[in-house]
């Protein structure tokens, strides 16, 4: 199967051109000028952007949380990923206690079965870090997998403490494997927790008072101090304010191997929306919090200064009104306190154009950096490059075909996630995929799925790279 793209304008983490795309089967086989269109399926791509697929590193979907499931599956969440132009992720397979990190991916897998629509792989968290656990670490990367998460929050229930992880940075570094941090102090937030819920302090508010900025710079701190005394690779998610990200800043100007993910809500979603009166502010109810505006520059400015360099979605959807008509509990659970409200946001579907939109037609990031941010550091820090996360012969052919002149408002009406809101409800953005292409078959075109469930495809990872 033959297909060329022509007429479009190529877009790479580095260079902007006009050319031809010339896919055979599943893979890019040549890129040029005039390309020979004979015996081919000619797409049109006049006026468009021809980018490499969007790829989310940090997803969670069908994972059981907070007393819930999570309202995205594998299917309604990678169908929805594919209509924003993302074409891969990384999910995060969590280890069960007393069980092996194996066994942890293989559950992930079969939640991930006959569901697919996009191309995805998965991280493990260490949840249990025996001493088995922690010496079966390297033989991940015969399972294709090369990025082990490491929560130093959730005491109770994912946490584990310095020990472990120190233990963990030996073997990851020991088998190049990418250590993956939830840096907030858990010990912290467990005490803060435990006086704000006896002080009936219940509001979805006080979340904030239980997570400060503070405790994320703190707990930033350590891990990459960890990481410097053992050489392991660190990557932090969802960073979401100038304390830890000015730990990785330093970090970084020391030369330790260390890199940092923001999440698109921490750009859009800030404090006062948790505090308004009433049960609303619970949609926003994530860990770590959303924060200020003054946060939100400061992340803007380091997404384009390199300090942070990928951001992904922490997609973790729970309704706002769950519970009822078969849908699964939600927000709702938290009424009798914040504590009990699942934490997460929505946004599989929604961080390239709201990136694209407010970052390149808003002048923060330039349009190779947007592609750098949201496909081609994630593939290089996930093990998938140049597989993946680029327009390069050889690479698998990936692409959205964007429409920079599109104009679209973002509504929970219109969406494909499987959830009762949207984050960015009303945000008009222009600057839309049109055409979702993954190993060369359209998966969305016009707003159509093309492609049956069971189509996207488990990506075996290797050797991660600091960005
Ligand atoms: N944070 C969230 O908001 N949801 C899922 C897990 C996490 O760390
Ligand atoms: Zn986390
Ligand atoms: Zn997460």
């Amino acid at each position: 199967m033959k297909t060329i793209i022509k007429n479009g304008t190529v877009v790479t983490a580095s260079d902007t051109f006009k050319a031809d795309v010339l896919i055979e089967d599943e893979k890019i086989v040549m890129i040029g000028t005039e390309l020979p269109a004979e015996g081919a399926d000619v797409v049109d791509a006049r006026g468009l952007l021809v980018m490499p697929g969007g790829i989310d590193a940090h997803t969670h979907l069908d994972m059981p949380f907070g007393g819930t499931d999570t309202a995205d599956d594998f299917y309604t969440g990678q169908r929805a990923a594919a209509f924003g132009g993302t074409t891969c992720h990384v999910d995060f397979a969590l280890q069960q206690k007393g069980q092996t990190l194996k066994q942890g991916v293989e559950m992930w897998q079969k939640k991930a079965e006959g569901k697919t629509i996009i191309d995805y792989g998965f991280h493990v968290a260490l949840t249990d870090p025996t001493e088995e656990s922690i010496n079966e670490i390297p033989s991940l990367v015969d399972i294709g997998v090369c990025s082990l998460k490491v929560f130093q929050a959730y005491k109770g229930a994912f946490m584990v403490d310095d020990t472990a992880l120190y233990k963990a940075m030996q073997k990851t570094k020991e088998a190049d494997i990418m250590l993956m941090t939830h840096s907030e102090n858990g010990d912290a937030i467990a005490l803060l927790t435990d006086e704000l819920v006896s002080a009936g302090k219940l509001d979805p508010k006080y979340h904030l008072d239980a997570h400060p900025r503070e405790i994320e710079g703190e707990a930033t701190a350590r891990a990459i101090a960890i990481a410097a005394v053992t050489g392991a690779k660190l990557y932090v998610v969802h960073m979401s304010c100038s304390d830890s990200i000015e730990q990785m800043a330093m970090g970084r100007a020391k030369g330790y191997n260390v890199m940092g993910e923001t999440c698109t809500q921490y750009m859009f979603k800030f404090e006062d929306d948790m505090r308004v009166p009433g049960f609303e502010g619970a949609k926003w109810a994530c860990g770590p919090p959303v924060r200020t505006p003054e946060d939100a520059q400061f992340i803007w400015k380091s997404l384009r200064d390199t300090t942070l360099q990928t951001v992904a979605t922490d997609h973790c959807s729970f309704d706002y009104e769950g519970g009822k008509n078969g849908r699964n509990a939600g927000k709702e659970l938290g009424k009798e306190g914040w504590h009990k409200i699942p934490n997460g946001i929505p946004g599989i579907e929604d961080r390239m154009p709201v990136i694209y939109h407010n970052g390149v037609n808003g002048g923060k990031i330039s349009l190779n950096r947007f592609v750098a941010l949201t496909s081609t550091n994630p593939a290089k820090a996930m093990g998938m490059y140049p597989r993946k996360g680029t327009i390069s012969a050889g690479s698998d052919a990936d692409i959205v075909l964007w429409d920079p002149k599109k104009k679209h408002t973002i509504s929970a009406k219109t969406h494909h996630m499987n959830v009762d809101y949207n984050a960015y409800e009303g945000m008009e953005v222009e600057g839309m995929p049109v055409r979702t292409i993954i190993r060369g078959t359209t998966v969305v075109d016009n707003g159509e799925l093309c492609v049956e469930k069971g189509f996207g495809k488990y990506v075996y990872r290797k050797n991660p790279q600091i960005v």
